[in-house]
C-alpha cells in the first residue's frame, strides 16, 4: 500500500482512508494504494464489509489533473473501480464534502453510498474538455436514470446529496461531521441487517426508458449545439451515455475510454486545464510573503449609486457584509437603491431568492448622503464619475474621514491610481478594484497596485475579491490596466480593418467564430457607443497628429446611434437586443473609406481573426515586459472573466504559446509589412520567438 492509504478495521468493518491533502485526488499513488487496500480487505478474514472514505476536508475530488497531459500510469483509475466493484465483500462508500469526477465513479464502483448532509456529487468533468473516463458515463444513468445522468453530466453540475438521494445516487444521507463513524454506522446495518444491493454494473431497469425512446439523445446535442457552443466534450459525453443504452456495461465503459482519450488529446481539454488552474494561480502574488497579514474587513462603503456602484455595492450584501452607500443627493441614492432593490426582486421572480431574503439584503445597504458615513468602513470603493479631478476630490475628503487602515479603492477603469493616492496622506492604503459590468455578475476583478501599495492592503482587496465570488487578478497602473489596455489595441486594429474592407457584422462573425461569446460591435452597442465617444476625446488632445483616426464611430454617434438603448448603433435592433446588420452603417463606412481614398479589399475570416489575436498577443507582451500583468497566465485570466474569450482557447497568451511565437511573430510582421506603424512586434515576443521559447516558460524562469 502506499502512504496515500491507509487500511485499518474496527470490529467487522475493514477501512480504507484516502489521505491526499487538500482534496484527496485520485493520483496514481491513491489509485494503487486503493487497489492494494481492497485486496488487504478481501484477505483480512475479520473483515466483513469494507467502507472506503478520504480524510480531511472531502471524500475524493476527482482524478489528479496534474496528471492530464502525461503518460498514462498504471493501474488507470477505471480498472481499480471495476476491482472494487468486483470485491466480495459488500463496500460502503462514505462521503464528505465533495465526490467529484473520479470521486463520484469511484463512489459507484461501490454496493452502497452513504453521505453527510450538506455535501456534493457531481461528475465536473465537461468543465475541464473532458467526459467522465472511470465508469461514470456507465454507471450513473444505471443508477439515476438516463435525463438525469445526461443533465449531471452535460452541465458538470454539483448536486447537493439530498438531491442525489431522491435521484437514487446515494442510499443515505445522514446528519453529523464524523464521516469515519457514518461509514461505520451504515457498514454496520449492512453486516447486523444483511443489506444487499447488485453491483451498479448489473443495474438495467434505469436504462429502459432511453432504450423505449431515444429522441433524448438528439434532443440534448440539439440543446447542447446552443448552449455549448463550440465545445467537443459535452458532444462526447452524450456518444459515452448513447453507448451506455446500447452497448454491455464492457463495451461501453471500453466505448467511454474511447471517447475520453479522444478529449483528452484535445486543445480544449489542455484550455480548460489551463483555465482551472489559472483561476486559481492569480491568487497568489509572486513575492509576496505568507506571513502578510489580511486586514479584517467587516464593514465596506461604496461612495456613488450609479450602475457601477450599485452593483458593486451588491456583491458586498451578497457575500453578507454591511455596505453604506454614499450619494451626492437624495434623488441619486433613491434612484440606486432602487435600481438595486429591481435587481433583487427580479432574481426573486426567478426563484431565486424568497421575498424574505430580498429584505433581508436590502438590510445591508446603509443610505447616506455625507461622506462622513464612511468612517467605520474597513473598505471603502469610489465609484464616481470617471475624472481625475472628481476622484482627487472624493479622496481627499476619504482620507480626512476614513478610518486609520481603512482600505481605500477606487473603480476606475484608465486612470493613474498613483495620482489619486498622492492626494491623501495614506498612499500605502490606495488601490484600484476595477469591477466589470454589471459588477454584481462579471467575475472579473482588476486589483491595481500603485507604487505604494502596502502589500496587506493588496492582500486584503484580493481577500475580498474571493468572498466576493470574483477572479481577483493583480494589475500594474497604465493607462487601461491589462484588460482595457488590450482591448484598445484589438479594436483599433478592428476599426482599421473595417475601413479597409470589412463590415461590423463580418468582424463580429470571425470573432465569436473563434468562440467568443459576442462581437466586438455588438458588445459596443450593449455598453453603448456614448462611452467610446467620450473616451476618444478625451484622448483628442495626446493622439500624435499624423495618428490613423478611424471616425466611423464618431459618426455613428452624431446621428443618435448610441447602440442598443437608442434600438440602433453598429446596427439596428427591432427587438432591442437581436442585431441586424445596417445598410445605413455600411453607407458611412464606404463614405469614410472613400475619403481617405482607400481601396476597400475582402476580408476572409480567418484573417481578421488573426489580425484581432495577433493585437492581443503583441500588446499582452508589452504588458508582461512592463509588469503591469505579474504573469501570463493573469492576462489570460483577465481576458476569460472579464472580456469572454472562449475559456476552452485558455487564454490569448495561453493561445500564442501553443499556436507558436514564431508563427505569431511572423503574422505580426506580415502585417507590419503593410502597416508599420501600428504593428510593431513587441520586443518580448521577438526575443522569445527567436529563442523557441514561449511566455509561460519565460514566466516560469523568473
Ligand atoms: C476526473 O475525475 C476524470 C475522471 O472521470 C476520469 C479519469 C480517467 N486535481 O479549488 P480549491 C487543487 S476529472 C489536482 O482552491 P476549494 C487546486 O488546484 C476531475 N488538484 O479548493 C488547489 O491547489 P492549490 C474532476 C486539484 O475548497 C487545491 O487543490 N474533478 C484538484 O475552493 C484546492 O482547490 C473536478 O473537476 C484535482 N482534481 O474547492 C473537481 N482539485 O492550493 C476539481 C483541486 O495549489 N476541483 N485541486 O491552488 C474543484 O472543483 C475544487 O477544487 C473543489 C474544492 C470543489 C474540490
Amino acid at each position: 500500500m502506499t502512504d496515500a492509504v491507509r487500511y485499518s478495521r474496527e470490529g467487522a468493518i475493514g477501512l480504507i482512508e484516502v489521505v491526499n491533502p487538500p482534496v484527496n485526488a485520485l493520483g496514481q499513488a491513491v489509485r494503487a494504494g486503493i487497489s492494494a487496500a481492497i485486496r488487504q480487505g478481501i484477505a483480512d478474514p475479520d473483515a466483513k464489509v469494507l467502507v472506503i472514505y478520504g480524510e480531511g476536508r472531502t471524500f475524493m475530488a476527482g482524478a489528479d489533473i496534474r496528471e492530464f497531459g502525461k503518460p498514462p500510469m498504471p493501474p488507470i483509475l477505471g480498472e481499480v473501480i471495476n476491482e472494487i466493484e468486483a470485491c466480495p465483500k459488500p463496500t460502503v462508500a462514505a462521503i464528505h464534502g465533495t465526490a467529484l469526477g473520479g470521486g463520484l465513479e469511484t463512489a459507484l464502483g461501490c454496493r452502497f453510498r452513504v453521505a453527510l448532509k450538506g455535501s456534493k456529487v457531481g461528475l465536473p468533468e465537461v468543465k475541464l474538455g473532458i467526459i467522465p473516463g472511470a465508469g461514470g458515463t456507465q454507471r450513473l444513468p444505471r443508477v439515476a436514470g438516463v435525463a438525469n445522468a445526461l443533465e449531471m453530466i452535460t452541465s458538470g453540475r454539483h448536486v447537493p446529496v439530498e438531491e442525489a438521494l431522491t435521484l437514487g445516487i446515494v442510499d443515505a444521507v445522514v446528519d453529523g461531521t464524523d464521516v469515519k463513524a457514518a461509514g461505520i454506522a451504515f457498514a454496520r446495518r449492512v453486516v447486523d441487517e444483511g443489506l444487499d444491493a447488485p453491483a451498479v454494473r448489473d443495474r438495467d431497469d434505469k436504462l429502459a426508458a432511453a432504450r423505449a425512446d431515444r429522441s433524448i439523445f438528439e434532443e440534448t446535442r440539439r440543446k447542447l449545439a446552443r448552449s455549448m457552443r463550440g465545445r467537443m466534450s459535452p458532444q462526447k459525453a452524450v456518444d459515452a451515455v448513447e453507448a451506455a443504452v446500447d452497448l454491455a456495461i464492457d463495451q461501453g465503459l471500453k466505448r467511454e475510454r474511447e471517447l475520453i482519450t479522444e478529449c483528452m488529446e484535445s486543445s480544449q481539454r489542455a484550455g480548460l486545464v489551463h483555465a482551472f488552474f489559472g483561476e486559481r494561480e492569480v491568487a497568489k502574488v509572486p513575492g509576496m510573503s505568507k506571513d502578510v497579514p489580511v486586514r479584517p474587513v467587516k464593514k465596506a462603503a461604496v461612495i456613488g449609486a450609479g450602475t457601477m456602484g450599485g452593483g458593486i455595492a451588491m456583491c458586498f450584501a451578497n457575500a453578507g457584509i454591511p455596505v453604506t452607500v454614499v450619494e451626492t443627493s437624495q434623488e441619486a441614492l433613491d434612484r440606486g437603491l432602487g435600481r438595486v432593490r429591481n435587481n433583487y426582486d427580479i432574481s426573486a421572480r426567478r426563484g431565486r431568492y424568497t421575498p424574505e431574503q430580498v429584505d433581508g439584503l436590502m438590510a445591508l445597504f446603509t443610505p447616506a448622503l455625507d461622506l462622513a458615513a464612511v468612517a467605520e468602513a474597513d473598505i471603502v470603493i469610489e465609484a464616481v464619475f470617471e475624472s481625475m479631478d472628481v476622484k482627487k476630490e472624493v479622496f481627499r475628503k476619504l482620507d480626512a474621514v476614513a478610518k486609520p487602515g481603512a482600505v481605500l479603492a477606487t473603480n476606475t477603469s484608465y486612470l493613474d491610481v498613483d495620482e489619486i493616492a498622492a492626494v491623501t496622506s495614506r498612499p500605502a492604503d490606495v488601490l484600484g478594484m476595477h469591477f466589470f459590468s454589471p459588477a454584481n455578475v462579471m467575475k472579473l476583478l482588476e486589483v491595481v497596485r500603485g507604487a505604494k501599495t502596502a502589500d496587506d492592503a493588496l492582500k486584503t482587496a484580493l481577500e475580498i475579491g474571493r468572498k466576493l465570488g470574483k477572479v481577483a487578478v493583480v494589475a500594474g497602473v497604465c493607462d487601461g490596466f491589462i484588460g482595457n489596455r488590450m482591448l484598445k489595441t484589438y479594436k483599433t486594429q478592428m476599426d482599421y480593418v473595417m475601413e479597409d474592407g470589412a463590415l461590423p457584422q463580418e468582424i463580429d462573425a470571425a470573432i465569436t467564430g473563434f468562440g467568443f461569446p459576442m462581437g466586438l460591435y455588438a458588445m459596443g452597442d450593449l455598453a453603448g457607443l456614448d462611452i467610446g465617444y467620450m473616451t476618444r476625446r478625451r484622448e483628442d488632445a495626446t493622439r500624435p497628429a499624423d495618428a490613423r483616426y478611424v471616425a466611423i464611430a464618431d459618426r455613428l454617434y452624431e446621428l443618435g446611434r448610441l447602440g442598443q438603448k437608442t434600438g440602433a448603433g453598429w446596427y439596428r435592433y427591432e427587438d432591442g437586443r437581436t442585431p441586424i446588420p445596417d445598410p445605413e452603417v455600411e453607407a458611412i463606412i464606404l463614405e469614410e473609406s472613400g475619403k481617405k481614398g482607400i481601396n476597400r479589399r475582402a476580408f476572409g475570416a480567418d484573417e481578421i481573426l488573426t489580425r484581432a489575436l495577433c493585437a492581443l498577443v503583441n500588446e499582452g507582451a508589452k504588458v508582461l515586459a512592463e509588469g503591469i500583468a505579474l504573469r501570463p497566465v493573469d492576462i489570460d485570466m483577465v481576458w476569460l472573466f472579464g472580456y469572454g474569450f472562449p475559456a476552452y482557447e485558455g487564454g490569448p497568451m495561453f493561445w500564442a504559446d501553443r499556436r507558436g511565437l514564431d508563427k505569431v511573430l511572423a503574422d505580426i510582421r506580415g502585417f507590419a509589412d503593410h502597416d508599420p506603424k501600428s504593428w510593431q512586434p513587441a520586443p518580448l515576443l521577438v526575443e522569445l520567438a527567436e529563442a523557441g521559447r514561449t511566455f509561460k516558460e519565460w514566466s516560469d524562469a523568473r
